[in-house]
């Protein structure tokens, strides 16, 4: 049936902007999807509501629904042919900095970046869902540590929250959600009164999925009739986002010189971010990734300085799937495999970036947000014709510097690893599967770990003398469980800072501190079994000299049993590592 008759057979559902799509997707051989409009099961309600799915996906993309499917197309025709993105390209090592020495380098750039900080925002993509960490909720609300309970939002808003004070400057916060996320997103803020943010600080940006489709011709799949099948379509749609809805522009006008691009369950990122920034200032990075030695085989890209002869060269991620093969069949013949330490060849990619905002608006205006899509359709048979099941577009955030023309400088700047790089991704079982086979775990419980361990180590670093508890496990994965220690961003944003407010002292086995605010300590002591919490509130200071903290019963750690394991009682947050801690302080709070 051709279009004009359909429509005018459907006219008591369809307004003139219906018309205008259906006979469009017509155009673009798309007829398929009204095949069942005839059949008597299909009501009035379902067909509106297909349309309205159609037209969600046309205003949400850039480009429209026309223009989904043409690019499908033509990256689908790409696949078919099996052509190789990096073709002709040898990978070398990038420009890098190598900050994982920490020393004076590391800390002018701390000084500058914290400087800098002023003149940026922060983007934090929270859109996925986590299967492979198997939480029923939104990551953002998993606490990063369950000595106090602070959730991975709390965490990043307060280090926003203690800048914006030092800086005297209200830095944005973008956060991208989405379908799966909104709703528990915008929740989690409200009932945390937006963990001190002020409501202009923060702008969500919710991405759409988008429609999969079932062959190389880029023809929309269905779950039904009168269903569109959808699928997310990366953590790269955030550039279209700060585009189309004119909030890169907006931030710009505002004075913002950088974005500093987060994910969600990576605490560490703020321990190495005012340093990358620093590192970005310095070297005129216009794209600058924040990155880690990586080991062989791990599931995080790796970036290389793609060179081909006539071709500018080009420093970009190459995802982990991709990398193996791209070595084999240029520097290296047996594909991906350790040096002398262990390490990869190329520095691991953390999606922890730091972006100049001036060549960025650049990029965004001339492709429209749409940063570099790719196809990964699982072909069915030889003829590379049929999908064994529906493919959709995706992008990916660090992709940007394909779309770079104009010389743009990218540099990377690599950190020690849990430094900067700790995430909650993987479940408990899957990470201790990991850890046998010589992998980092990534588990709720890695995290926390390293958390504590990242605290140890600052204090150890000014000073102060610290006495670690022998590593122990729990259910597979590695745990040093003391001392555990928190510093909060309030009492030290950068190394500097807490250089500053510690001076001598010493910290052993299995006890906790936890400082925050603005007070500083000379001589404390916290011997193993002790619980110490030094905390002001704002606008008050406190010092303390030659102190020694009792060594009384506070916090402690204690292993999940099997039954509680499978209790669903037992919170989601603690089956996910393990383990809970439990506070045994007489006042149960403060212990001053
Ligand atoms: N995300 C979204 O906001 N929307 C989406 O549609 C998808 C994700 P994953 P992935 O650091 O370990 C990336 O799923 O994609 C958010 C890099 O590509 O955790 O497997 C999501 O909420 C890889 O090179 O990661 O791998 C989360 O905040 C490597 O760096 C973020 O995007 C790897 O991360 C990442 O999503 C890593």
């Amino acid at each position: 049936m051709d279009p004009i008759t359909f429509c005018s057979q459907h006219k008591t559902l369809m307004h003139a902007a219906d018309r205008a799509l259906v006979e469009a997707l017509f155009a673009e051989d798309q007829a398929h999807l009204f095949a069942g409009w005839d059949s008597p099961a299909l009501d009035d309600s379902q067909k509106r509501g297909f349309l309205d799915a159609l037209h969600l996906v046309d205003k949400s993309y850039s480009g429209g629904l026309i223009g989904y499917i043409r690019n499908a197309r033509k990256l689908l025709s790409d696949a078919a042919e099996a052509a190789n993105p990096f073709e002709g390209f040898t990978p070398h090592k990038p420009e890098m900095v190598d900050l994982s020495g920490f020393g004076p380098e590391y800390e002018a750039a701390e000084e500058a970046g914290l400087a800098a900080f002023a003149d940026s925002a922060v983007v934090l993509v929270a859109g996925g869902l986590g299967e492979r960490l198997g939480y029923n909720g939104i990551k953002l609300d998993i606490p990063v540590e369950v000595t106090e309970g602070t959730s991975y939002l709390a965490h990043y808003a307060s280090v926003i929250l203690a800048a914006s004070h030092r800086r005297k400057r209200a830095i944005p916060l973008v956060i991208m959600t989405s379908r799966d996320t909104h709703d528990a997103t915008v929740a989690t803020l409200e009932q945390n009164q937006r963990f001190g943010l002020a409501q202009d600080q923060i702008t969500l940006l919710r991405q759409e999925l988008v429609p999969a489709v079932d062959d190389v011709a880029a023809h929309l799949a269905l779950d039904g009739p009168c269903q569109l099948a959808l699928k997310p379509h990366g953590h790269g749609d955030i550039h279209m986002l700060l585009h189309t809805s004119g909030t890169a522009g907006r931030l710009a006008e505002s004075g913002v010189r950088y974005l500093l691009f987060i994910q969600d369950t990576n605490a560490q990122s703020m321990n190495a971010a005012f340093a990358a920034i620093g590192i970005s200032e310095k070297h005129g990075y216009d794209f600058n990734s924040i990155a880690v030695n990586r080991i062989p085989g791990e599931a995080v890209g790796g970036i290389a300085r793609l060179e081909k002869p006539g071709h500018p060269p080009l420093t970009l991620n190459v995802e982990y799937n991709q990398l193996d093969p791209l070595l084999r069949c240029t520097v290296s013949p047996d594909g991906d495999v350790a040096d002398e330490q262990g390490f990869s060849l190329f520095p691991g990619n953390i999606n922890l970036l730091v972006i100049r905002m001036e060549p960025y608006l650049k990029v965004l205006r001339s492709s429209g947000g749409i940063i570099a899509e790719f196809v990964n359709p699982k072909f069915a048979d030889d003829s590379r014709t049929v999908f064994k099941k529906p493919a959709r577009l995706e992008t990916m955030m660090q992709d940007l510097p394909k779309l770079f023309v104009s010389g743009e400088k990218v540099g990377v700047t690599v950190f020690e690893r849990t430094w900067c790089f700790s995430p909650c991704k993987n479940a408990l079982a899957d990470a201790a599967a990991k850890v046998k086979a010589g992998g980092p775990p990534e588990s709720a419980s890695s995290a926390e770990n390293d958390f504590y361990a990242t605290g140890r180590r600052k204090l150890e670093m000014a000073g102060m003398q610290v006495v670690e508890t022998p590593a122990t496990s729990f259910r597979g994965v590695p745990f040093v469980t003391g001392p555990r220690v928190i510093l909060r961003p309030s009492f030290a944003l950068t190394l500097a800072d807490v250089k500053a407010r510690i001076r001598g002292g010493s910290i052993a086995g299995n006890s906790t501190l936890i400082l925050e605010g603005d007070v500083s300590a000379e001589n404390l002591t916290v011997p193993t079994g002790a619980s110490f919490k030094l905390a002001t509130a704002d606008g008050t200071s406190q010092e303390i000299k030659d102190f020694t903290a009792p060594a009384d019963s506070g916090f402690e750690i204690m292993p999940l049993t099997d039954d509680e394991m499978q209790d669903p009682s037992v919170p989601e947050f603690l089956r996910i590592r393990g383990y809970r801690i439990i506070d045994r302080r007489s006042s149960g709070t403060t212990t001053e």
